[in-house]
Formats: structure tokens, sequence, C-alpha cells
């Protein structure tokens, strides 16, 4: 029997050896993040790996797939399903600056604290929506979602694996080997051609959309690793001449904790792609829409450390907008040297992070009634950062927007859709969870486990 567990592994692992075959570029980037991740494990011993030792980090991988509605996000949920990795967190692109993207999105991952030791693996999710008016007129809409409904990006057989694994957890050894060929195959580049003149009237409105509906497959857009030190991931980069975009996205290098995610890309070379042409016959030609990127992963926030982070933002906007010649960079270090706990303890103890709990010593003697600050002060209790397994609305904004030429167009006075979690949830007819529970609900079972422990209901 190969398990979920193991599915997901190897699933990862077959869409890493695709996109490398496709994608040259790709193979360097992770090149380059395995000698960070060395030499940041072993200039810095074990405190360096706190936040992801070799094991987790060397396969840690997200990707991103963008599909079209209504059906096939359901579809895409039943083979995640089959790998162990469940909807967390909604993502709404579409008035995302600095330009609007006709996507809502969620991220298939394992929630459970041993699965994400496992393999974390884990794959933004965008779906068109072609109902939003601001985007399509009625007449658009209508051509997109018949195109959408007649093509099929799935298999029955893919499917029907997918299914029989969620529900028995796992597969025998050949049936593994056919579901994970063809999940792999469903996400490869596909080499038919693409109607020149509808995929040209779609990126009219916007590429993204062009990318998911003026093709009649899906595609991995980018595999991006994970590094234990971006800034030096970036600087290694440009010294081999790969042209990264100018800003590392999220929180800024700064001497405090590492917290939430932190992301950069740079664009991949045009690919050779067949095109139809108005008079039926086929050319060749190119098109550009697959990227690299690379991200550092930090300790989860909770909501009021989310707050935090958005205000932080927001201050360094304001300071750049009236000092125009300042370095953006070093804004973002002063103000956040200015506004965010210095220490893992501080971030703890405001209730800006979340955390689990280990006991290091026994319960202390003495009769004074102990409380929580007390036993990390003196050290009998140990924090383990949770790390954060999510993504940011503004940072997947700007990896959009970095790898977009921008000639989208919106109408900003026509209606939008309405779409939330609960839309999501029903329309994928399972439940997109909340990340913020996840972590909530880790940080509790630990603090539940310690107040067994020291027989202190209160803690
Ligand atoms: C997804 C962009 C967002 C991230 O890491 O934030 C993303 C896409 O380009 O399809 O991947
Ligand atoms: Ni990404």
């Amino acid at each position: 029997m190969v398990t979920s567990t193991r599915l997901r592994t190897r699933f990862a692992a077959a869409l890493s050896g695709l996109y490398g075959r496709e994608v040259p570029a790709y193979t360097t980037l992770v090149e380059v993040s395995r000698q960070v991740n060395e030499d940041v494990l072993s200039a810095g011993g074990p405190a360096a790996g706190r936040l992801g030792g070799a094991h987790r980090v060397t396969a840690e991988r997200h990707g991103a797939i963008r599909v079209g509605s209504p059906t096939e996000p359901a579809q895409v949920a039943r083979i995640f399903g089959a790998f162990g990795m469940t909807p967390a967190g909604f993502y709404d692109l579409r008035d995302a600056r600095p330009e609007p993207i006709p996507v809502i999105a969620t991220a298939f991952r394992p929630a459970d604290p041993a699965e994400l030791a496992q393999n974390p693996f884990r794959v933004f999710t965008s779906m068109l929506v072609p109902q939003d008016r601001r985007f399509f007129d009625a007449d658009l809409e209508q051509r997109l979602v018949r195109f959408i409904d007649q093509r099929e990006l799935f298999c029955p057989e893919l499917l029907s694996l997918a299914d029989r694994a969620e529900a028995e957890s796992g597969l025998e050894e050949t049936d593994a080997t056919r579901l994970l060929d063809l999940a792999t195959a469903a996400f490869a580049l596909s080499a038919d051609p693409v109607d020149r003149a509808w995929y040209h009237e779609l990126e009219r409105v916007s590429a993204v959309a062009a990318d998911i509906g003026g093709v009649s497959t899906t595609h991995i857009n980018h595999l991006t690793p994970r590094v234990l030190d971006i800034d030096d991931l970036y600087r290694r980069m440009q010294a081999r001449g790969i042209e990264m975009i100018d800003q590392i996205q999220g929180p800024p290098r700064w001497n405090g904790p590492d917290v939430l995610l932190r992301q950069t890309s740079f664009r991949a070379l045009a690919e050779a792609r067949r095109f139809r042409e108005p008079d039926g016959s086929i050319s060749s030609g190119d098109l550009r829409v697959r990227f690299g990127e690379v991200e550092a992963r930090g300790i989860a926030l909770t909501s009021r450390g989310r707050t935090l982070y958005d205000e932080l933002l927001a201050e360094v906007d304001r300071r750049l907008a009236d000092d125009p010649v300042a370095v953006p960079q070093q804004v973002a270090a002063q103000v956040w040297s200015e506004g965010m706990p210095h220490t893992e303890t501080a971030l703890h103890s405001q209730g800006l992070g979340f955390f689990t709990y280990s006991l290091t010593a026994s319960r202390p003697a003495g009769g004074a009634p102990l409380d929580l600050a007390m036993l990390i002060n003196t050290c009998a209790v140990t924090l383990h950062p949770i790390v954060y397994e999510d993504f940011l609305p503004q940072s997947a904004a700007g990896i959009f927007a970095s790898n977009l030429s921008g000639n989208g167009s919106v109408d900003q006075d026509r209606g939008g859709a309405p779409r939330d979690m609960a839309w999501l949830s029903a329309a994928i007819d399972r439940e997109v969870r909340d990340p913020n529970l996840i972590y909530q609900a880790q940080t509790d079972a630990s603090l539940r486990a310690l107040r067994e422990t020291l027989r202190i209901p209160d803690l």
C-alpha cells in the first residue's frame, strides 16, 4: 500500500522532474537553493533549522496552477484529496494592486503537523471568475464558460483513482503509479495548438485569463523551492546572470524573527508553442507565462500579528511616499525595528505569533503560582515557532504582476461577482479551512498537553 503521505511526496517529486525538464532555469534555482540551505545549516548549527530542518526544506515546494470554473476546481480538489491536501485559505486577487487579476484562489496543503513534517507540498490554485463584469462582458463570459465546459483537463480514470486513493488513504503500487503518471501528465505543458485569435481576445482583458481560458489544457505555472536565506539566494542568482524582479515580496530583512513569507521571482524565458491561425493553418510562436519563484518561510502570525504586519506595510508606504529617494528595503527595516517585537518570546507574550510548547525542566519548586510567561522566562518551558504554511494576498498579487506585461483592461464601473470562502467551499464541495484556526488548534493542543503534564489546569 502506498499511503497518501507517500503519494504526496512522490507527486511533488514527479512534478519537480517534469518542471525541470520544461523550464531548465528551475533546475538552476533548485541547485542554488540547495547550496544556500546547506551553507545556512552548516554555519548556523541546529538553531538555523528552527523553522525547518534539512529533511523537510530540501524537498519542500509549492506549485501554482490556474483553472477555470465552475467544474474544474472541484476536480482539482479531488486530485489533491488523494495526496492528503485540503483547501486552506481564501485569496481574492480581483482587487489586487498594482494589477487586478480576475481570479480567486485557495491553497491545497496538508493540515496535520505530522503530515507537514513528512512533506508540506502545497499548491496555490487560482480559479477564473468569468462572471465578474469588471473584466468580462456578458458575451465574453458566455463564450468563456462554453470553452471551459467543453474541455477536459482531467480524465475520468484519473478522477476515479483519486477518489479511491482518498477514500482508502492510499493505493496499491500499480494503481499508485498510474495515478501519479496521470496526475503529473495533466499538469504538463501541452503541444496542442493555441487558437491565436481567442487567446489574444482574452489577453486584452487579462494575461492570466488567456493563460487559463485561452488554451484547452492546464499546466503548472511555477514550482517554488524554499530557502533558509532568501537574500543570499537572490545575490547568488543575480551573480549567475539570472535577472530577478527588483524586490523581495513580504517582510524586509531585519534584525528580528522571520515571520510569514518572503518571496521573489524571475521571468522564465518565452516557450515555443503552436498556434492555430484564423485561416486554420498552424504556425509556431511563443508565449511567456511561466516563471521561477523562490521563498523563505517564517513564523505564523495570529490575526493580531497580521494586523500589525498590515500596519507596518502601510507605514512603509507612507514614509516612501513622503521621501521618494529613500531606499525601500532600508525604510522597511527601520519601520520593522520600531514596530515589531525583536524576539520570539516577545512575539509570543504579545499574542502576535503562533507557537507550541515543550517542557525543558521538571515543574519548578516553590509554592508561588505558576504562569506560562514565568515558565518561559525561567526556561522551564521552551517555545517552538509554528511555520507559516500559507500565502499572502499582497505578495501573490506582486508575484502575478511582476510577471505580466500589464496590458489588461478592467472596467471598475461594472459590478464584480460576489465570492468568498463559503462560496468556494460550496463550489468544490469541501470545507475550505481557515488557516488561523489550523494554527490555533496546534497551539491549543500543545498547551493542553503542557497543563496535563504539569497538572496545572488554568495555566
Ligand atoms: C500564482 C501567484 C501567487 C504565490 O506564491 O504567492 C503565488 C500564479 O501566478 O498562478 O504563486
Ligand atoms: Ni508562488
